[in-house]
């Protein structure tokens, strides 16, 4: 075996069949190696953006194996970049190998340091060092095979990341020997059991238990990233604790959970966000609490609560700075064994039937528009005809902008896996992951819901759905430009659209995607909306024909806390709402409706 043959052996042991790549001079002998090996193969994307965000999404459909890239060096590396820090901010595992210059071209074998020496040569490593848990160039074979077991066992292992292996072509070239070394686990930084005080966590949090009288639980990805969701999950319905969630976290539940009371934040459901402002105990599981959950005026949020954080990663825990969260650094792989010794939180009546009604007057109830009312399309109504017509067992892949807003508030999954990517949020996730996802799951439909303006960002990837004739429903949510942004600038810029409005057009998208060989569906009423759309075999595309003042309903406008959210609710509804905890109403930036 050669080195490049190394790897590709390497990877079938890990179970990988399927890596993403664009090929380039600088690892044509890996693409060959592939090429010859029955059991890996490579998948051809048409940039690198896609192959990174593809690889984003094969563990989370299937947490048995995680996504593998491979390009070539200089800017079949750099266009990865994007893509690698989607895995790096949600805690995805993938690994990217790069192809990289023979080490006789290369600067490291100069005294001098010129910028370049070989063609595209790059130093990738130290580009992507800040957005990976782990970068290497390996400069022999013998570190090669040692840097792919670390390196994957670094990706998997903790708080989970993306790592890449930058890979010379003299090293791919060079002898490996005949068989795989799988050496003995070195860098594994679990957060063993043993260095947390079980007992005194366990105690702890059941003091806290034991006092609370109004208890919520926020149900974070981390718990899911773990993969103790099922666990977690009977803990809270067996003993009747109330949960919300985050949007990363929607992914690992059944929404149909009595005990679920929907997802909180700026464009969270309203009585979420209600039922987090008046708690008095917040226990706060694998979730971050980013600014899009607590906003930028974090005093405001749970006042009236102890909020008690666990997470993996001290970092996270030290960025509350002075807030006087609880803070508990642990993985919570092991959570399984602290519930066991957990006492069940006794809500009070008063709280128990405050949270049934807040769920029966908001819960599911919030529309963007009506469009029986304003003759427009309503996305919310949209996106809930989707859901209706979509099998139980759909893939959902959603983008950023208003799009996001509007699934995550509307969108109602049951045996469905529904993600985006939530921390980087680049335009143009959903068709880049589609692409690992139907790679990964043939048997499951997927199913994007896209904006006009991030479908712009991954268009090329089309050809890869129809080179591989992959079914994925592409739903775009057109609402002619950067809806979300508009909405901002309607707030804080008089509703000058700069960017936005002025200076953005959308193409008739018709003619485009037939090019592409790929079905295409306009639709003006909801009952355009059927389910011969989704079941056609095929890819296709559904595109949806919105107002272009579509606002996102509810929302949080800054300086405002999450329990005030417009359209703003009247002062006496506002009282109702939130009776458990005084919250003086800060700034009504609109009137109230
Ligand atoms: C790669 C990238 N560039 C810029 C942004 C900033 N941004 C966030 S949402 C958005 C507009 C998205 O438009 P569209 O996809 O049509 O969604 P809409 O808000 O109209 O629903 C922009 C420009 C981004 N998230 N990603
Ligand atoms: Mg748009």
């Amino acid at each position: 075996m050669n080195g490049a043959e190394y790897i590709v052996e390497f990877l079938c042991q890990k179970n990988i069949q399927k890596v993403y790549t664009v090929t380039g001079g600088a690892c044509t002998y890996i693409i060959d190696a592939i090429g010859r090996h029955s059991d890996v193969d490579y998948v051809c994307v048409h940039h690198e953006q896609a192959a990174a965000l593809a690889a984003d999404a094969v563990w989370r459909v299937d947490h048995s194996q995680i996504g593998v890239t491979l390009c070539t060096s200089g800017p079949g590396a750099t266009n990865l970049i994007t893509g690698i820090g989607c895995s790096f901010f949600d805690s995805i595992p993938t690994l990217h190998i790069s192809g990289q210059v023979n080490m006789l071209d290369h600067v490291g074998g100069l005294s001098k340091s010129p910028r370049q020496t070989g063609f595209q040569e790059t130093n990738i490593v130290d580009v992507v060092r800040p957005i990976t848990k782990y970068a290497v160039r390996v400069d022999t074979v013998e570190q090669l095979k040692e840097e792919l077991v670390k390196g994957y066992d670094i990706a998997i292992s903790g708080r989970m990341g993306p790592v890449l292996i930058d890979v010379p072509m003299n090293v791919q070239k060079e002898e490996a020997g005949d068989r795989i070394e799988l050496f003995a686990e070195k860098e594994v930084n679990y957060l063993p059991i043993e260095s947390v005080d079980l007992i005194s966590l366990q105690d702890e949090i059941n003091g806290l238990l034991i006092s609370s009288l109004r208890p919520l639980v926020i149900f974070g990805s981390g718990i899911g990233l773990a993969g103790v969701e099922d666990e977690v999950v009977g803990w809270l319905e067996k003993n009747s604790i109330p949960f919300v969630s985050s949007w990363s976290g929607q992914a690992y539940f059944d929404h149909d959970s009595e005990y679920y009371f929907g997802n909180i934040g700026v464009y969270g459901n309203r009585g979420a966000n209600y039922i987090l402002q008046n708690c008095d105990l917040l226990l706060v599981l694998g979730n971050r609490l980013d600014t899009r959950q607590r906003t930028p005026g974090r005093g405001s949020f749970a006042a009236g609560a102890t909020v008690v954080v666990i997470d993996i990663d001290q970092a996270e825990l030290d960025k509350f700075g002075d807030c006087n969260y609880v803070r508990k650094l642990f993985d919570l792989r092991w959570f399984p064994q602290v519930l066991e010794y957990l006492e069940i939180p006794r809500s009070s009546d008063e709280w128990t039937s405050y949270l049934f009604e807040m769920k029966q007057k908001y819960f599911r109830k919030d529309l963007s528009e009506s469009s029986t009312v304003t003759g427009a399309l309503s996305p919310t109504e949209v996106i809930r005809r989707i859901n209706d017509l979509i099998e139980v067992n759909s893939i959902v892949i959603v983008g950023c902008g208003g799009v996001t807003c509007w699934a995550y508030q509307s969108f109602h999954a049951t045996s469905h896996t529904i993600f985006t990517n939530g921390g980087m949020a680049p335009m143009g996730y959903p068709l880049g992951a589609s692409l690992g996802a139907a790679m990964t799951c043939p048997n499951r439909p997927v199913i994007l819901i896209e904006g006009d303006g991030g479908f712009q960002m991954n268009i090329q990837e089309l050809q890869t759905l129809k080179h591989y004739d992959l079914d994925v429903k592409i739903v775009i949510m057109n609402n002619g430009g950067y809806g979300i942004i508009k909405q901002f600038q309607d707030l804080w810029f008089d509703s000058r659209y700069e960017a936005s409005g002025r200076g953005v057009s959308m193409p008739n998208f018709e003619p485009i995607v037939r090019g592409y060989g790929i079905n295409y569906h306009t639709v003006r009423l909801l009952s355009d909306i059927n389910k011969e759309m989704f079941l056609t075999p095929g890819s296709a595309v559904i595109d949806v024909q919105l107002d272009p003042n579509t606002l996102i309903k509810p929302k949080v406008e800054m300086g405002n806390p999450i329990n005030d959210q417009f359209p703003y609710v009247t002062d006496p509804e506002f009282s109702q709402a939130n009776r458990f905890v005084p919250y003086k109403r800060v700034r009504k930036t609109r009137p109230t409706n």
